[in-house]
């Protein structure tokens, strides 16, 4: 039996559900993902640059790399990928979505119940934590006013409300994603796979038992572990899914 139609065996009789995605989910909207081709910006890596050490040093640079992909989003579609699985959200209880992305594509497709493990690029909060860490406010407006953006309540450096590198991420954030483990069926979808603790809640699910799938472009760190692989650009692997279903 191929792996689609295991899958999709699996997925019939399935009634928990959870998709984990990255950024490939995002790359037919037209957003470079940070590991493939258009991941470079001014010869910075995103992991060079989504530090709070590369904001501390620099943060009129971070906050450029920020608008740029800020305005690059704006002028991006969810896709059939995001479409597909914010239908399943709605239609499926028990179908869930966990995302890495930050870009919101997933909340504009009208995906129910999201779990968004590192925050959104819309989103900022003040770098002093002036208000405690989780004050965040969101502010679309491209470009923004003024760079580096200010704090509203103390006038200080504000900085993107996302999770940066070497950062926790919010601990009810990882509990409800943690709580979605125990499943079906996982699929992790347009992601490396390389990227912790998100990574981690793929061996969590196998760990309790659910079916793994990945739906991706390429091998990954992950290909070896899960049930089925299922190669291809995500957003054509998740509408043959849906038909079949
Ligand atoms: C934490 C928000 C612990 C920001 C992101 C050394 C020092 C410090 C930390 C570490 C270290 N070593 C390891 C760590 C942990 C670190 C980590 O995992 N590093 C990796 C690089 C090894 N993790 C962390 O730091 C996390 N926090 O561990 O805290 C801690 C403990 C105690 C005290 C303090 C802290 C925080 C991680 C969150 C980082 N923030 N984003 C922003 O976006 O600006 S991560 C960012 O990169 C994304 O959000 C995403 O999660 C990740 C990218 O991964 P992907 O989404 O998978 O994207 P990628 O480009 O890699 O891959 C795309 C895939 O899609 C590819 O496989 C490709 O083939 C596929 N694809 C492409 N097109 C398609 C497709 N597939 C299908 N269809 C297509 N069309
Ligand atoms: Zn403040």
């Amino acid at each position: 039996m191929s792996q689609l139609n295991e899958l999709t065996t699996r997925l019939r009789n399935a009634s928990a559900v959870t998709v984990l995605t990255g950024a490939g989910v995002s790359a037919a909207s037209g957003i470079p993902t940070f590991r493939g081709a258009g991941g470079l910006w001014r010869n910075f890596s995103a992991t060079e640059l989504a530090t709070p050490e590369a904001f501390a040093r620099d943060p009129q640079t971070v906050w450029e790399w920020y608008a740029w992909r800020r305005e690059q989003i704006l002028g991006c579609d969810p896709n059939a990928a995001h479409r597909v699985l914010a239908r399943w959200t709605q239609t499926r209880p028990g179908w869930r979505v966990v995302t890495q992305n930050v870009d919101d594509l997933h909340v504009r497709a009208g995906t129910r119940g999201l779990v968004r493990l590192h925050g959104s690029i819309f989103e900022l909060r003040c770098w002093r934590s002036c208000r405690g860490e989780r004050f965040v406010w969101r502010d679309e407006r491209v470009p923004l006013p003024e760079m580096p953006p200010r704090c509203p309540d103390c006038g200080g450096l504000a900085r993107p409300a996302v999770v940066w590198f070497g950062e926790m991420l919010d601990p009810r954030d990882l509990e409800t994603a943690a709580a979605l483990t125990p499943c079906d069926v996982f699929i992790a979808a347009g992601t490396s796979a390389v990227v912790y603790p998100a990574a981690g809640l793929l061996h969590e699910a196998r760990a309790q038992g659910a079916f793994t799938a990945e739906l991706n472009t390429e091998v990954t760190d992950a290909t070896r572990d899960v049930d089925a692989a299922v190669q291809g650009p995500v957003e054509q692997t998740l509408a043959a899914l849906d038909k079949l279903l």
